[in-house]
């Protein structure tokens, strides 16, 4: 048992001179912001620009968190004030931040009316999320509204106690304009493709179903604007828990593992005003979709094509597989012949450079990134990770091997049962029915037709396009074949 005391405002002084830390009066601080999913890469990411912009001094924006299921977070932090620190490792070391921004935690299915009224709080300006992929309960090749989701039947019964992150804010919204107060502007922080006119799209529609004003008010009033957020946030282990509460001389019960690099740009779209995020190094353009694409289809989907092959090669971390024969020709083969003539021209940005960063960032040796944690939830991710960029790429009739070796892998790693014949633990909304699928066929080509008939991941258009079947099946076939590593070393250059 450790005998330290807490990281608190109490003992923040206590810490050693190294560890950045909040200078600023916390108790002065009011909530400007709500952000719903106060999981660690909110914590790793807006939470510490936002800590920048108090401690410059404009104490309006600090974060009431929510999270939508779990009491995990609330539990660690209410503790600590709110305080966590976020620990930036590289080869060259680490660097200690504690961070200030957070200063309330809720959960939500606790006393879903508290966080309502929060919401509807006419000094929160912001609401903003990081609810990954699925929280969004929405079709991920179609982008609509799933109305058959369970969360939406349940909140479009019971707006005022909902579950969903849609259902919160709708309602939320209804509240504020039956008051009279400003709406708030939605900033979506999840990895999706525009996102920003995504959650638009689904929380319009979820507000017609509901009531055919609220619906028009939502599509005429509510500004969500679309963003680019990147860090890159392995989950922390209890051994980061000891050794940062070592460094710190003081109990953190849940820090932040992550990189030193960290980016975000975002539309500059808020009526009812925002942080000045950019004195933290956040961009500010009135367009995000190329930065969001080079993105999405450069890290993303080297990542998920990472994960999951390095996973059925045995590699439990992203370093340990970019350092595996053949991984990192794979992927700057993958961005470089496939990826790149995807990409629109960005003045200012220059994709080499880009390109070189992120094979250092994957091999980056001290962050300990689970090719397990990564492989999570792809059939929310792989349309705008692997599949779009395929659908260019037959638009444009050049080749896509590589890519469709990634989505080869997902199939084969979403099948459930690894090369050894272990059972996998697939995290995924839709991982039984696909574990069903897969038990039911016999050869490569039979699995994956079963997995072509997933429209909401596949959409119709791809499953009909002969080429896309024919590369998956081939990379499919070789892998349940000669297994992930030795795929991986034959792939050439088409
Ligand atoms: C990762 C991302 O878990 C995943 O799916 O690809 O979380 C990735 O680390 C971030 O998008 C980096 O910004």
């Amino acid at each position: 048992m450790t005998t330290t005391q807490r990281l608190s405002n109490v003992t923040l002084k206590s810490l050693p001179a190294s560890v950045q830390r909040p200078i600023y009066d916390r108790t002065a601080v009011t909530p400007g912001i709500v952000h719903l999913g106060i999981g660690a890469f909110h914590r790793a990411h807006q939470a510490v620009y936002t800590d920048t912009v108090l401690a410059d001094g404009d104490d309006r924006w600090g974060i009431v968190g929510a999270s939508l299921r779990s009491t995990d977070t609330r539990d660690a932090l209410a503790p600590q004030d709110g305080l966590y620190t976020v620990a930036a490792r590289d080869g060259d070391g680490e660097r200690l931040r504690v961070v200030g921004s957070s200063i309330d935690q809720l959960v939500a299915p606790e006393d879903p009316e508290h966080l309502l009224e929060t919401m509807a709080d006419p000094r929160v300006k912001v609401i903003s999320l990081t609810v990954t992929e699925k929280g969004y309960c929405h079709s991920p090749s179609s982008g609509d509204l799933d109305e058959g989701h369970p969360d939406i039947r349940h909140d479009l019964a019971m707006p005022g106690s909902p579950r969903s992150a849609i259902g919160f804010i709708v309602e939320a919204v209804a509240r504020r304009r039956a008051a009279g107060a400003t709406p708030f502007t939605l900033l979506s922080c999840d990895n999706l493709p525009a996102n920003g006119r995504t959650l638009k799209r689904v929380v319009t529609r979820f507000a017609e179903l509901r009531d055919r004003d609220l619906g028009s008010f939502v599509a005429d009033e509510i500004a969500c604007p679309s963003t680019m957020v990147d860090r890159i946030v392995p989950a922390t282990t209890d051994a980061d828990r000891q050794t940062v509460s070592k460094s710190l001389g003081l109990t953190d019960a849940w820090p932040i593992m992550t990189e030193p690099f960290s980016q975000w740009v975002i539309e500059d779209d808020f009526p009812a005003g925002r942080p000045q995020w950019e004195a933290a190094g956040a961009t500010f353009v009135s367009n995000v979709d190329p930065y969001e694409l080079m993105k999405l289809r450069l890290l993303n989907g080297s990542h998920s094509t990472l994960a999951y092959l390095g996973y059925l090669a045995g590699h439990e971390t992203v370093s340990d597989t970019m350092s595996a024969p053949g991984f990192a020709v794979l992927i700057s083969g993958l961005m470089d012949e496939e990826v790149t003539s995807t990409l629109p021209q960005l003045p200012g940005i220059d994709l080499s450079a880009y390109k070189t960063d992120l094979m250092a960032r994957f091999s980056n040796p001290a962050l300990r990134h689970r090719t397990w944690q990564i492989a999570m939830d792809g059939s929310q991710k792989i349309p705008q990770r692997l599949l779009n960029t395929i659908r260019d790429r037959i638009k444009a009739g050049a080749p896509f091997a590589r890519l469709a070796l990634g989505v080869a892998a997902w199939i084969r790693y979403a099948s459930g049962v690894d090369e050894k014949g272990a059972v996998i633990d697939v995290r995924d909304p839709f991982a039984a029915a696909m574990r069903r699928q897969a038990e039911s066929v016999t050869s490569p080509t039979e699995l994956a037709s079963a997995f072509f008939n997933m429209e909401q991941v596949f959409g119709t258009d791809l499953p009909r396009e002969q080429e896309f079947r024919s590369a998956v099946e081939a990379a499919l076939a070789q892998l349940m074949r000669d297994g992930a590593a030795a795929t991986v070393t034959q792939v050439i250059s088409p």
